[in-house]
């Protein structure tokens, strides 16, 4: 990697901004197993239903898969010194559970845990924290085949797989996050089907969410039990902070509407112990199979709360009908606003805002953003340069927000920016990049962009103010 010193372009005001954060404030980037590791069919890693999902024709853009992804699983060495080089505080990545128990539950596969062994291991010599996420969506296909997320048995094998890494690496790994975006898993995996197992069923979505939730819950306290004293345990969960196009009451109304479903859906039972009221009757559907004890377990107290967050909701209310809680209407495109290559609206106010509001709403002790960060169209000229000037603009506009956030009193502890590398971004394969490395996949080049020279930069400058 070329000099950061000279690469990363900070302006005077990044200098203030990097000033801004307190002591002991956690900079990482984030990963995903699936997207990253390739390595699918080695030392005996069972399938997913990722695998399965990307074979079947019509579901991922050109038919691509993670088969070879970024390669990482071959590549540890090499992408730990990247980060160390960058400067990272933290790395967050997900564990495959089909590389841990190939049948979803039963024989443990040892290569399997060896492999994030030794990830743990050359993280901590480097002095990068890992940020364990257990679940980032590939589901063991023997689950999905009894049904997956719908059936409340894959709560109960979720947390045994659980403690199955905890007992393993939970004498190094102080910090856990149960699940990334159940609200995906759930909605688009079950509800719309764009996500595996590509399930068209809203009901389904309902009732997978409940058992994602109760997975958490069973998980926490297991991890706990097999991790040094001091250890953190939360969940990610994708949120947007949801504003009123006009002043008109069905604004208003499907404001709450909105809310309810993007953010409130889990929102409510993990951190009230109960459901939103209405919220059923809002989707037109049946509750969940909700027993006895359930939210008890679903609301078990975590340590801190993992928000992802890429861009706000925009909402104009519906005239002629109530619309169902998934069926409110967004405004888009904003003739004045900037879009990334996923088609999500640039706002950086939405991050800020969303923070402080769950530090009004739900008094949350202890917050990270666990992802932000932008897809564009990067282009790689063949000589070591990446320019991506708007994924800078992205990130310094977002990052100014956690620092307003924070002065208005969110206990923000730390920001990873998605994603350390571009990969396999699930239905849209490759073609969405989101990295702060572009890896150039004919030859798994790692090339740093100007965004990863800037972020590097904003990291030493805030090193050596503290
Ligand atoms: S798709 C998605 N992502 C991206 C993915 O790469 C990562 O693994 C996820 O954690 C970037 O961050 C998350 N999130 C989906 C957001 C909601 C999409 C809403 C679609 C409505 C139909």
């Amino acid at each position: 990697m070329q000099d950061i010193h000279n690469m990363s372009q900070l302006t005077s005001a990044d200098l203030e901004l990097a000033r801004a954060f307190p002591e002991g404030f956690l900079w990482g980037a984030a990963t995903a197993s699936y997207q990253i590791e390739g390595g699918a069919f080695e030392d005996g890693r069972g399938s997913s239903i990722w695998d399965d999902f990307s074979a079947t024709p019509g579901k991922v853009f050109q038919g691509e898969n993670g088969n070879v992804a970024a390669d990482h699983y071959h590549r540890l060495a090499e992408d730990t010194e990247l980060m160390s080089s960058l400067g990272l505080g933290a790395y967050r990545f997900s564990i495959a559970w089909p590389r841990i128990l190939p049948e979803g539950r039963g024989a443990i596969n040892n290569a399997g845990l060896d492999f994030y062994d030794r990830l743990v291991d050359g993280l901590l010599a480097k002095g990068i924290t890992p940020y364990v996420t257990l679940y980032h969506w590939d589901l063991p296909s023997p689950l999905q085949q009894e049904g997956g997320w719908v059936k409340r048995e894959t709560a109960f094998a979720y947390a045994d797989f659980a403690e199955v890494v905890a007992k393993r690496l939970g004498d190094r790994v102080t910090n856990w996050i149960t699940l990334n975006e159940p609200w995906c898993s759930a909605y688009l995996g079950y509800g719309i089907g764009i996500h595996a197992p590509g399930v068209q069923d809203r009901q389904a979505a309902l009732d997978a969410g409940h058992h994602l939730m109760l997975g958490h819950g069973l998980a926490v306290p297991r991890i706990r039990a097999h991790s040094a004293p001091n250890s953190q345990v939360g969940i990610t969960l994708n949120l947007a902070h949801v504003y009123a196009n006009d002043e008109r009451p069905e604004t208003q109304r499907d404001v709450a509407l909105a809310d309810a479903f993007s953010n409130r859906w889990f929102l409510d039972p993990i951190l009230r112990g109960h459901y939103t009221e209405g919220f059923f009757e809002q989707l037109g559907l049946n509750a969940p199979p909700v027993q006895d004890g359930d939210l008890a377990t679903i609301s078990t107290p975590i340590d801190f709360l993992g928000v992802n967050n890429y861009t706000r909701l925009l909402v104009k209310g519906n005239t002629e009908r109530i619309p169902l809680a998934d069926q409110v209407s967004l405004v888009a495109p904003i003739p004045s606003a900037c879009y990334t290559e996923m088609g999500w609206e640039v706002y950086p106010n939405g991050l800020r805002d969303l923070l402080l509001r769950l530090t009004k709403d739900y008094a949350v002790s202890k917050l990270y953003v666990t992802e932000n960060g932008a897809a564009f169209k990067d282009a790689w000229n063949g000589n070591g340069h990446v320019s991506d000037p708007r994924r800078v603009d992205y990130l310094r506009t977002h990052i100014a927000g956690l620092a307003e956030a924070i002065q208005q009193g969110a206990p923000l502890r730390g920001y990873f920016v998605w994603s350390l590398m571009d990969n396999f971004e699930w239905a849209e394969g490759y073609s969405k990049r989101f990295g702060i490395v572009y890896i150039d996949y004919p030859t798994q080049k790692r090339v740093v962009k100007e965004s990863g020279y800037w972020y590097a930069g904003l990291l030493k400058a805030f090193n050596q103010a503290h």
